[in-house]
């Protein structure tokens, strides 16, 4: 036998979990100011994260899902984004719509059912949660081709989870993405588990980033807990869909420190030995080690971004919760253009209800 084609899935990490650098830090990286911004990104998230919990547990938020301990994946790569890209987002990148602009009361209105919730005002073409899991990917690749086809140099940002690259659209979409070379960025958000399903039980691959091989584009690992690594690779993949080089796929491996959602219970199915293992490794504290090693980021310092952060998301939450619902008619209002006749008669039922 010999061999014809010999592939290799590349992993990149710079900090450690201690967060001492393991590897020459990137350009971008060795600044203070753009550590903290990273830094800053992710308290936040992790700050909305717990409010949005507490606000489902007394009855005013819907089912949440919390992103604890995958901040670095959405804020590494929404980082690496120009604002004229798209992000098409799973149901756990709070902290990437946060970057690229969605509001704190956006997020708040879309979890506690709001359609205004995915009216951004900011980024206004960047697609709503995509609550079925990996249907977004072949949107991505339509999007992508739009970008192609009338010549614009702008990326579609796709993040997904371990589970999702088990779905035939996931397969599909990268498929596509390679065969036309597409500008698009898929980002597997391998947070180890998928509901109760464990990685290892989800799909017998090596690796998640080697299903990009099969597609014709480049797969690679990263350190999704390293938020130096995430956007370092997300900035390089967007480069190169951006000068016309197509498709890659960066898996991020982190772990769900979390319930998958508010109505879910992970002790049942998982041990706490695991997850605190994966404390160790989480993406704030690592990030907070380097900057107070480096960069001589104190006590001061760190109170202050907190309190920040817990008035920014207080002042959203309560702007959330002031808002007057929408009126029940509104259900049918943005999803055809005109209403389909027996559509129609529901919504005059439902108003004559009123
Ligand atoms: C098409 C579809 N099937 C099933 C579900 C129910 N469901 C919600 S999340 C999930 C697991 C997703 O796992 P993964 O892709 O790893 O993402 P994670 O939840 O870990 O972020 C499933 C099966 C769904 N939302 N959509
Ligand atoms: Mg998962």
């Amino acid at each position: 036998m010999t061999a014809v084609a010999t592939f290799e899935v590349g992993y990149t990490r710079f900090l450690g979990p201690d967060g001492k650098a393991v590897a020459a830090l990137p350009e971008f990286a060795r600044g203070r100011e753009a550590l903290v911004a990273l830094y800053r990104w992710m308290v936040l998230t992790r700050t909305f994260d717990a409010r949005a919990i507490a606000l489902q547990r007394t009855g005013r938020l819907g089912t949440y899902a919390s992103c604890l301990g995958q901040e670095a994946v959405g804020v590494g790569a929404a980082d690496a984004m120009l604002a004229e890209d798209v992000l098409l987002p799973s149901f756990r990148e709070h902290g990437a719509q946060l970057v690229r602009g969605v509001t704190l009361k956006e997020l708040l209105l879309y979890w506690g059912g709001d359609g205004r919730g995915s009216d951004y005002a900011g980024p206004r073409q960047d697609f709503p949660v995509c609550i079925p899991v990996g249907t977004h990917a072949p949107h991505a690749a339509g999007a992508a081709l739009a970008f192609k086809l009338r010549g614009e140099a702008r990326v579609a940002v796709c993040i997904f989870g371990d589970g999702a690259t088990s779905k035939g659209d996931v397969y599909e979409a990268m498929n596509v993405a390679g065969a036309w070379t597409l500008p698009v960025v898929f980002i597997a958000n391998n947070n180890q588990w998928a509901i109760s399903v464990p990685r290892k039980a989800q799909t017998a691959t090596e690796t998640l980033a080697q299903k990009a091989i099969a597609a014709g584009f480049e797969g690679l690992q990263v350190d999704g807990n390293d938020v130096v690594a995430v956007r370092q690779a997300a900035a390089g993949a967007l480069d190169k869909a951006r000068g016309g080089g197509g498709p890659t796929l960066i898996e991020a491996l982190t772990y769900r420190l979390g319930d998958h959602t508010t109505v879910d219970d992970a002790s049942r199915y998982r041990d706490d030995e695991e997850v605190g293992r994966y404390w160790k490794e989480e993406p704030v504290a690592r990030l907070r080690s380097h900057l107070a090693e480096i960069h001589g980021w104190g006590k001061a310092e760190e109170e202050a971004l907190i309190e920040s952060c817990a008035a920014e998301v207080e002042a959203a939450a309560e702007a959330y919760l002031a808002e007057p619902p929408e009126p029940p008619g509104a259900v049918f209002d943005y999803l055809y253009e005109e209403l389909p006749a027996d559509v129609a008669r529901q919504r005059a039922a439902m108003l004559a209800e009123e």
